[in-house]
């Protein structure tokens, strides 16, 4: 397998300007013509390399001309002696053997495509690159009964019927797109319509069409939609473009949804909701979804990516934008506390593994490996900062300044910071270094406090550690947001101060006493914090910093320590202690009147173990589990009183914030004492909607309690056509921390709920397993691994993505003893030398054996 470089980077030596697209959409038979305008680039190209995959080629025609051509593996080259032609390739193309789920394919019926990174070569031979922009029109013949619907990109300006049942349209799109965004869907839905009045009085179509049954599930889709078209236009003044939006929920997706110009086509988990089925996190997944997919509209769309190693382009802002548009409508430090769950939790994990790259990638083997928290989250984060440090005016007047400049481009990382840095007075310059820097930097602070000076000095150093291919590395551009607290609360300073070198001081005069410091408030940067906080400082700032992110912060470091300090006596052999102090701390936010009952939730919602792990540089395991699990139960202990006063008073609360406090009060009392299993069984039988049923199955999942089993096999009587809801179910199954688990997880296996070609299912039970079982997973007999192992060899040949996105766990190990390093490494050698290995896994499994 051969790895791509940045640094190759070409233009391409051809272009297409149009391209005609027939499909005859006829099950094994599919056929596809496409009629494409070249253009020579380079004077002295005289091969056209197309890019094509799994495909049967039937004719290639250059100017009606048969011509010299060679078919290769994963390319058709042919001959070429003019600057400007017209190619025609009909190739046939069976849908319903793709199993890969990445080109044109079938889910549940329903023909639809999936073209980014690189499917759109599974459906015809072309220049399938982003730097290709052509305009499409599409003509689809299928089947009139069974697939009513055939959908393309842009107007529909033509449909009609033909002989023996069949039918046609033909759609276009006015808009130049490189092929990642070609989208095609057949099929027979149900359709919810209603429409949306754009700045400029422009009446837009708005369709989300859902399988049959479900209509009534798509009207958060539908309003999620209308409120992120109305927000784009209010915040950054963009204007959807076309006259017609639809959204597509199928039922087989690899990823979440997809940003096809016109035709968004969707995960169903992204999508269909209601009270009864879907959890307070399900609709605001959906918001968020539907906003990211109608954000690319602009950034991505509009403006494209000139190669895949400038994915971060269009991902990291739109995560940005999403993230903005869900604090706009919502809790903004809510949303901000997940998105930095998500960093510490999942991304800084990868920055220390063996797959750690920078937000823009230098080197790669399978781009489907790069959709990554990296990319996406850090590179949110990455943006996030140019927003801290040019302010929201400066910002949009850098947004206004891209698109003036790149409207209609596939361009560059470098463009968007360049356009950023133009608008602004601010140079950028060192700030580039996010995009090309691997790794979490670590800021160390030593601070110091000199009461004849009355002068508070902090002393700020950053590093920045090695991974793999990366060594020496520069510092960074570090929006460091500080507030310094006094002795009885009140904010002495609260600003963003710039760190740009290795070591740097800051004094601040004319303080009495020593203040407490809030440093790196609300994330300003996606840095490791060094700092040796008193438990006193942390309880001092869960009080009173400005900021509900850092008061969140401040918890999970108090908490985090207590845990800490407790594997350091359990290795010692001494009893386990959680400080009175800390106790105090945490209640005093469980009475706090003022707080946000979502805030008080994420307080009460203990660091998790992945998170911890990336605190440090080797972990016992095995102590981790019992010093978190004793520090949540003693803290539930103390706090029994106030829990159960505070769930009592939430009960009837109808808010998502009210709900989320309350899933915690019982999650905690669960912990203190199997007496309160008689709230769970009876918010069990009286909950009206999602959330409240889910939360007392997960309280109970992990009791041991018989009201366990009793629960789950009643929501399994009541779901088990459902299959959405199932996935609840088979998550819940999979993180069940039992001894039996592998054998239950193979009985669940044959379950009538699920089924190993769909991505959802299979994220549900093995990633349930795999991501929210870590001791189990890592169970020191290997059977965990053991067991990922077979599943990943099944995933290798049916859909290599999803293989390659669950072999994360097995590839982060190097923070584990050696008794598990060992057993992992046997499991990822065993995979190695699989005869069809896919190039996804090939790519991780390679880099964790180095
Ligand atoms: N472009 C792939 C799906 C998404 O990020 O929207
Ligand atoms: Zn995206």
């Amino acid at each position: 397998c051969q790895a791509k470089h940045l640094k190759d980077y070409r233009s391409p030596d051809f272009t297409i300007s149009h391209v005609v697209l027939e499909f005859d959409l006829n099950g094994v038979n599919t056929k596809v013509k496409a009629t494409s305008q070249v253009k020579r680039l380079r004077a002295d190209a005289t091969q056209l390399a197309l890019h094509g995959e799994s495909l049967n080629l039937d004719s290639v025609l250059v100017d009606r001309e048969k011509v010299n051509y060679q078919v290769e593996a994963t390319q058709l080259v042919i001959e070429v002696d003019s600057d400007a032609f017209e190619l025609v390739i009909e190739t046939q193309i069976d849908p319903e053997a793709n199993t890969s789920l990445e080109g044109l394919y079938m889910s549940d019926g329903a023909y639809c495509t999936q073209c980014e990174a690189e499917g759109f070569r599974k459906i015809t031979y072309f220049l399938d690159r982003p730097d290709v922009l052509a305009k499409y029109d599409v003509r689809i013949e299928a089947d009139q009964a069974a697939f009513p619907y055939i959908l393309s990109n842009g107007n529909l300006v033509e449909k009609g019927e033909l002989p023996n049942g069949r039918h046609f349209a033909v759609w276009e799109d006015p808009f130049p797109k490189p092929a990642y965004l070609f989208a095609l869907v057949a099929g027979d839905f149900d359709l919810l319509e209603d429409s949306f009045i754009t700045m400029n009085e422009r009446k837009v179509l708005l369709q989300v069409f859902v399988d049959k049954g479900n209509l009534h599930k798509a009207h958060h889709a539908m309003a999620s939609l209308k409120k992120s078209m109305a927000w784009d236009e209010q915040r950054f003044g963009l204007e959807y473009d076309l006259d017609i939006y639809m959204i597509v929920a199928v039922d087989f997706f690899n990823m979440g949804a997809m940003e096809n110009k016109g035709l968004n086509v969707f995960n169903t988990k992204y999508v269909l909701a209601d009270k009864e089925s879907a959890t307070d996190d399900d609709y605001h997944g959906i918001e968020s979804v539907v906003g990211h997919e109608y954000f690319h509209n602009w950034t991505g769309n509009r403006v494209t990516c000139r190669d895949w190693f400038q994915l971060s382009l269009k991902e990291g802002l739109t995560v940005f934008r999403d993230q903005e548009f869900s604090s706009d409508l919502g809790s903004r430090a809510v949303n901000r506390i997940s998105a930095i769950r998500v960093m510490k939790n999942q991304q800084f994990a990868e920055d220390s593994g063996p797959m750690a790259h920078p937000i823009r990638p230098e080197s790669v083997i399978e781009m489907n490996n790069f959709y990554t928290v990296t990319v996406y989250n850090k590179g949110a984060e990455v943006i996030r900062m140019m927003h801290t440090l040019l302010g929201e005016d400066n910002f949009q007047a850098g947004m206004r300044l891209y698109f003036e400049r790149h409207d209609g481009q596939a361009v560059t990382c470098d463009d968007f910071v360049n356009a950023m840095q133009d608008a602004s007075d601010l140079d950028l310059t060192q700030f580039k270094l996010w995009y090309s820097q691997a790794g979490t930097p670590v800021v160390s602070i030593d601070d110091h406090f000199d009461p004849q000076k009355k002068q508070y000095t902090l002393t700020v150093s950053q590093t920045l550690p090695d991974t793999p291919g990366q060594t020496n590395k520069q510092a960074m551009h570090i929006p460091f947001d500080l507030e310094l607290l006094g002795s009885d609360g009140q904010s002495l300073v609260n600003q963003v101060l710039d760190i740009t070198q290795e070591s740097q001081r800051f004094v601040f005069d004319g303080l009495t006493y020593k203040p407490t410091p809030s440093l790196f408030q609300n994330f300003s940067a996606p840095i490791r914090l060094q700092y040796e906080f008193s438990d006193e400082q942390l309880v001092n700032l869960m009080r009173f910093a400005s900021s509900e992110v850092a008061r969140w912060e401040a918890s999970v470091q108090l908490i985090s320590q207590a845990i800490w300090l407790n594997i350091t006596r359990i290795q010692s052999g001494s009893a386990m202690v959680l400080a009175p102090q800390i106790v105090d701390g945490y209640r005093g936010v469980l009475l706090d009147p003022q707080l946000d009952s979502a805030l008080v939730a994420e307080i009460f919602t203990l660091p998790s173990a992945a998170s911890l792990i990336e605190q440090v540089d080797s972990i016992d395991l095995d102590a981790l589990e019992i010093a978190r699990e004793f520090v949540e139960e003693e803290l539930a202990a103390q706090c029994e009183d106030e829990l159960l006063v505070k769930y009592r008073q939430l009960h009837h609360i109808d808010s998502v914030g009210a709900r989320a406090l309350k899933s915690r009060c019982l999650m905690m009392l669960l912990k203190v004492s199997e007496q309160h299993d008689s709230i769970a069984k009876t918010q069990f039988e009286q909950a009206d909607n999602m959330t409240d049923t889910l939360a007392v199955l997960s309280a109970v999942n992990n009791s041991g309690l018989v009201l366990r089993d009793e629960l789950m096999a009643a929501f399994e009587r009541k779901w088990i056509d459902t299959p959405l809801v199932m996935d609840k179910w088979l998550m819940l199954q999979g993180g069940q921390n039992r001894e039996d688990i592998i054998d239950r997880l193979a009985a669940l296996e044959e379950h009538a709920a699920f089924s190993f070609t769909n991505p959802n299912r299979v994220r549900s039970l093995v990633g349930g397993f795999v991501a929210q079982n870590l001791y189990r997973f890592h169970a020191k007999d290997g059977s965990g691994y053991r067991y990922l192992t077979d599943i990943l060899k099944k995933l290798n040949g049916t859909n290599p993505q999803i293989a390659s996105r669950l072999v994360t766990p097995l590839i982060q190990y190097q923070k584990f003893d050696d008794c598990r390093k060992q057993q992992i490494k046997k499991c990822l050698k065993e995979l190695l030398t699989l005869p069809d290995l896919s190039k996804d896994l090939y790519e991780k499994v390679s880099k964790a054996l180095l």
